[in-house]
């Protein structure tokens, strides 16, 4: 079994395999969690982000793709678009589980045994947060019970205090 963990503080910080990007379907860049992975990871992504748009024409939402850290101290930056919230009957939950069972198979095919999320979705694209929450752990635990062994520790980094709390409470509710 994966081992699940959770902090609070910056993704772009983590000593991990793999980061995951909030990202968006031109993989061009944007605010949030993605300005700050690729300034502090400096152009060597982006430039990696502009040929698999080249290639492909960017990433559907739900889906992901994967590229160098530059100079984060991660291996990898798989790169993942949240839908924006609507109202919740444009399968948003179902897209948003798709990010991050997405991530975990990238992940799982490039040989990275440790990876790192951000609460997708919740900032910019207005995503309720203690659905987000529910939807972000049921995916991992689903993944992790059908895929035995194949990641061994997941992180969910929350940047801001309220997906800290919601997090702690959902997976240490002793606590
Ligand atoms: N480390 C970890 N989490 C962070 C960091 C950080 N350094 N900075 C922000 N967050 P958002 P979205 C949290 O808006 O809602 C971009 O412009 C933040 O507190 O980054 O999926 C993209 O290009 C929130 O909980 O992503 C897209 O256009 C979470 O990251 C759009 O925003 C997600 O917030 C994607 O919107």
């Amino acid at each position: 079994m994966a081992a699940l963990s959770i902090i609070h503080g910056d993704i772009t910080k983590q000593k991990v395999d793999a980061i995951v990007n909030a990202a968006n379907s031109s993989l061009l860049g944007g605010g949030g969690v993605d300005g700050a992975i690729h300034r502090a990871g400096g152009p060597a992504i982006l430039a990696e982000c502009v040929e698999i748009r080249n290639r492909q024409g960017g990433c559907k939402t739900g889906e992901a793709v994967i590229t160098n850290a530059g100079r984060l101290p991660s291996k990898k930056v798989i790169h993942t678009v949240g839908p924006v919230w609507k109202d919740g009957t444009n399968n948003e939950e179902g897209l948003l589980y798709n990010c991050y069972v997405n991530s975990l198979h990238l992940a799982v095919e490039h040989a990275l045994l440790s990876i790192a999320f951000p609460n997708i979705s919740t900032g910019i694209y207005g995503y309720p947060k203690v659905s987000a929450a529910n939807t972000a752990i049921r995916a991992v635990r689903d993944f992790t019970d059908s895929n035995f062994g194949k990641i061994k520790a997941i992180v969910f980094v929350c940047f801001d205090e309220e997906n800290y709390e919601l997090y702690t409470q959902i997976l240490e509710p002793a606590s």
